[in-house]
């Protein structure tokens, strides 16, 4: 090959600009993008004849991005570029946060909304990151460092949401006393927001017995509580017990979830739901919200 261009397979085009695999075969089989063959007759689009189809079509800044990313590795694109996670995962360990922020609005733009980038981007990725830290091959700076990036695109994409609907319901969440989890409470918002609700995120570390004045406070019609990490189990579920009165007494649903919320601690709480994900979380709010039934999100495509 002539060319030191970067050749992307029609799977990974497809992926990035939100559109189906048949279509990007479509367009390479009219002669609108003009594509390579492999050996096998598997069709491999230039980089730049890519970008030059999303630029022409009016593909979204966010989809070029991800295209980009894509490509963003000249030494591997032999072998291709791998899963958006592959790709996410690399940007992540060799520290370039910049093009990893860019990346995640991206791929959150891309169609995978926050569902998706919670469960099929993030969570994946940075599991990839702890277990290269416990295996050596990633220092205890670079996990530290990959949160950050993460957290701040987050944050990024919550304040560019804005606070939700006017009427859309109440949530808040929250992670407990001794939970350093940054990531899920922000997903859980971002999550929430776009399906309309208003979220008071109270943050990691906060004492059950604080979440209970904050429900009775604000009289949220949702409580998302995301147990990355339980010191003890035994406090905890007495702290829980006197919280749930509280979260009865204004009517608020309450749903548990992530890492330390084992079969065993499950079986001792009392809660309207819990979920292994952030598809579950969704799924939840969708029945407890008096938007469920609006025309609006119809129309929104949720
Ligand atoms: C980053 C990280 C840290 C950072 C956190 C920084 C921060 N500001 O957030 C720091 C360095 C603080 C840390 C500390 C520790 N960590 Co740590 N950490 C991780 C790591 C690499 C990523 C966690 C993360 O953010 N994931 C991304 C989020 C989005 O994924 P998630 O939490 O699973 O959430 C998903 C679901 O669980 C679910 N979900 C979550 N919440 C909710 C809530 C609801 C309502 C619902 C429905 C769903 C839901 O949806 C999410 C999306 O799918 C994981 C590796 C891993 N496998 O996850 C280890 C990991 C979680 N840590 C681990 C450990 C052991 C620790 C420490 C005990 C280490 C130590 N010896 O000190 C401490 C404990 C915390 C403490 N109190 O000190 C273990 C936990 C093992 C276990 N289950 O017991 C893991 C799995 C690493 C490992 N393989 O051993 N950690």
């Amino acid at each position: 090959m002539i060319s030191a261009e970067p050749y992307l397979k029609t799977q990974r085009v497809a992926q990035a600009l939100g559109v189906s695999v048949s279509t990007i075969k479509r367009w390479v089989d009219s002669g609108m993008i003009q594509a390579a063959r492999t050996v096998g007759k598997h069709r491999l689009i230039p980089f730049s004849e890519a970008l030059r189809l999303a630029r022409e079509q009016g593909f979204p800044e966010a989809n070029l991005v991800m295209l980009s990313g894509l490509a963003s590795r000249p030494g591997e694109r032999e072998a291709g570029f791998g899963s958006p996670v592959d790709v996410l995962e690399r940007m992540l360990r060799d520290g370039r946060r910049t093009e990893a922020r860019s990346f995640l609005h991206a791929y959150f733009h891309s169609g995978a909304g926050a569902v998706g980038l919670a469960d099929d981007l993030i969570r994946p990725v940075m599991e990839r990151i702890g277990h290269g830290w416990m295996a050596g091959s990633l220092d205890v700076y670079q996990e530290h460092e990959a949160t950050e990036t993460v957290t701040s695109a987050l944050r990024e994409l919550v304040t560019r949401h804005g606070p939700g609907r006017p009427d859309g319901p109440l949530a808040l969440g929250a992670a407990t006393e001794g939970d350093p989890y940054v990531l899920p409470g922000l997903l859980g918002e971002l999550v929430l927001l776009e399906l309309g609700w208003r979220v008071r995120n109270l943050g990691i570390n906060l004492p059950l017995r604080s979440l209970a004045v904050a429900t009775l406070k604000h009289r949220p019609k949702l409580i998302f509580i995301s147990a990355g990490y339980i010191r003890d189990e035994d406090q905890f579920v007495k702290e829980y017990r006197s919280f749930h009165e509280s979260a009865a007494a204004v009517g608020a649903a309450v749903i548990v979830g992530g890492q330390g919320l084992g079969p065993a601690l499950r079986s001792r709480l009392l809660f309207a739901g819990h979920g292994d994900r952030m598809a579950h979380l969704a799924e939840f709010a969708r029945r407890f919200s008096p938007l469920a039934e609006s025309p609006t999100l119809g129309d929104a495509g949720l």
